[in-house]
């Protein structure tokens, strides 16, 4: 049977990149639980807090200062959207978990406007997650979370915490928003980890 070119379309995304269940979208959505918060820089802060020696604030004025990694990665949502070759810039939590001596093997995620989201601290060390400011060359959009958001590209992105304000570290798991609504603890899109039970 003959088959035009028409009739092919565009060729498939790289599927070895895209987690099972997932379609490719060149879109960026906005999902918020809320309205966006608009914190003046001047208020803002990051702090790491909870089970540590000592919590430890950053302003934004030395968060700007710390040096800044400039990457690109997938992202993938839980409500089945994947959007490849993402360019964001951000500080990599690692900066941030050295400044604190801890026992802790978990951090809930808080940021302005109550939003709270639970990550192993273990998925956060290594260059794993990045508290970023910038995506695409710009200043982070505030629908997008910005001031600055937490990025975990190899979880869900609703684990992605926008307007992020710290971590509170803790020595037991405990679920975050979405987590008590039934959405998974962890959150591996590559085992579709989608809802409690996954
Ligand atoms: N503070 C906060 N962070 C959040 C959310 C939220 O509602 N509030 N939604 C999460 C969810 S479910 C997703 S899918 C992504 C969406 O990010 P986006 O709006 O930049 O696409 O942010 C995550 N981080
Ligand atoms: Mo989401």
């Amino acid at each position: 049977m003959a088959v035009t070119r028409g009739f092919l379309g565009r060729p498939p995304a790289d599927s070895s990149r895209v987690p099972p269940g997932q379609y490719v979208t060149r879109d960026f959505p906005v999902l918020s639980a809320g309205p966006t918060p608009h914190t003046r820089l001047d208020a803002w802060n990051f702090t790491i807090r909870g089970s540590v020696d000592n919590p430890v604030s950053w302003s934004w004025a030395e968060f700007q200062a710390l040096p800044h990694e400039r990457f690109t990665v997938d992202i993938h949502c839980v409500t089945k959207w994947t959007k490849l070759d993402m360019a964001w810039a951000g500080v990599p939590l690692d900066t941030f978990l050295d400044a604190v001596s801890t026992p802790a093997a978990h951090a809930m995620a808080f940021s302005d406007g109550g939003y709270t989201t639970n990550v192993p601290l273990a998925d956060l060390r290594g260059g794993k997650a990045w508290i970023v400011d910038e995506y695409d060359g710009q200043p982070l959009d505030p629908e997008h979370g910005g001031p600055a958001r937490l990025l975990v590209p190899h979880l869900y992105f609703w684990k992605s915490a926008k307007w992020i304000r710290g971590l509170d570290l803790l020595t037991d798991d405990q679920p975050g928003f979405w987590e008590m609504y039934g959405y998974h603890t962890y959150g591996d899109p590559w085992k579709e980890q989608r809802y409690y039970g996954d």
